[in-house]
């Protein structure tokens, strides 16, 4: 039913610039299940070939109505074929909403268990709503004896243009038209925290801000907004501190509890991201005390940041990397560098630790 609404194959050429066209090989490994044939734009975090929104300014169209054929990207296999992808982390674009930990919490969830998202979304085309699940705990004794139930939220047209306004995390207040998914998740995870939708939905967005979100919040039921991944699954995250590893003083400058500490990781990350389960990791500052700090070594990460983490390598020499998507959608202007213009950035786990600039990672439980 998507395939009707969608540009031609015919008009690929001018949608995208035969220079920027990647060839068949150039293919995403690191975020699956994709079927390896189909061809991804270079330049832009290896995402699938977009179709840009048109007219492309203003990049809002008040009168335009998001339907289910604009939840999910399009993407094109080399002879033309139009296929619909799933959610993944390639349609975040955090913006005005300062709520990394959120949407890369939603980007893990999209690339791991792409289905958790599909089936928590429905469309009722004769309203123009989408309705959205969410799990919450009921309202038993503390968090004792409670049992995780779901609830629905509506998303109106006019909460979506809400979002857009709002610059969002979505990529539909930056010129694309499909990835209204993120737009409805965040709409209505930011209604879940409002308790009076009739006067705006500013309640819910501020609770939703990475520096407001701190502690229990009884009113939407034990759960506070920094534990997306139960809101979206339905199942609890577990968190690993980079901190807990050096209690007399977090300095990193002992190679061995380094190697050990990250081969730890390793391993935790390595059984999550095999199981499908959804894994993020949050930055702190570098410490300047640290052996590495010291001398104003920078990791490459935005500092008090959260990304989803996509993949984990471990070389025969013991080297560790793992591969971080920025939900910002670019990691430009970074640790005051340049940066680079893709979402996707691979990093040392163990110059992490000994910068300790890792704070937490959180697994999907
Ligand atoms: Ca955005
Ligand atoms: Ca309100
Ligand atoms: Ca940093
Ligand atoms: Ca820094």
């Amino acid at each position: 039913m998507f395939v009707s609404r969608v540009a031609p194959f015919s008009l690929l050429p001018l949608l995208v610039p035969e220079s920027t066209q990647a060839p068949a090989s150039d293919v995403s490994t690191s975020v699956g299940p994709w079927p390896s044939r189909f061809v991804f734009a270079p330049g832009d975090n290896n995402a699938p070939v977009r179709v840009p929104y048109e007219p492309q300014e203003p990049k809002q169209d008040p009168q335009r109505i998001i339907t289910d054929a604009d939840l999910y990207g399009k993407m094109y296999d080399s002879d033309g074929n139009l296929s619909i992808r799933g959610p993944s982390s390639n349609d975040l674009q955090q913006d005005q909403i300062g709520d990394c930990y959120l949407l890369a919490a939603l980007g893990a969830v999209a690339d791991q268990q792409p289905d958790k998202i599909k089936t928590a979304i429905t469309y009722d085309p004769a309203t123009q709503n989408f309705h959205v699940t969410l799990y919450q705990l009921d309202s038993g004794f503390l968090w004792i004896d409670r049992d995780v139930v779901t609830k629905t939220i509506e998303v109106t047209q006019a909460d979506l243009q809400d979002n857009i306004r709002r610059q969002g995390g979505s990529k539909l207040d930056n010129g694309y038209t499909d990835s209204a998914w993120v737009a409805v998740m965040e709409t209505a995870i930011a209604k879940l925290h409002d308790g009076n939708w009739n006067d705006g939905l500013d309640e819910g967005y501020n609770n939703l801000v990475g520096t407001n979100h701190g502690g229990f919040s009884w009113s939407d039921g034990y759960i506070n907004a920094s534990e997306v991944m139960f809101v979206v699954t339905g199942r609890r995250e577990e968190r690993f501190s980079g901190k807990l590893f050096y209690p007399y003083g977090n300095y990193g400058d002992n190679d061995n509890y380094t190697r050990l500490f990250a081969d730890a990781f390793y391993t935790w990350i390595d059984d999550a991201l095999k199981r499908h389960a959804a894994v993020t990791l949050s930055t702190d500052p570098e410490s300047t005390y640290s052996p590495v700090g010291r001398n104003g070594e920078q990791d490459g990460l935005r500092d008090d940041h959260q990304y989803v983490l996509r993949k984990i390598t471990k070389d025969p020499d013991g080297t560790i990397q793992i591969t971080l998507l920025d939900p910002h959608g670019n990691n430009l202007n970074v640790d005051d560098q340049p940066g680079s213009a893709s979402a996707e950035i691979t990093v040392d786990l163990q110059t992490l630790i000994k910068l300790n600039s890792l704070e937490q990672i959180r697994i999907e439980g």
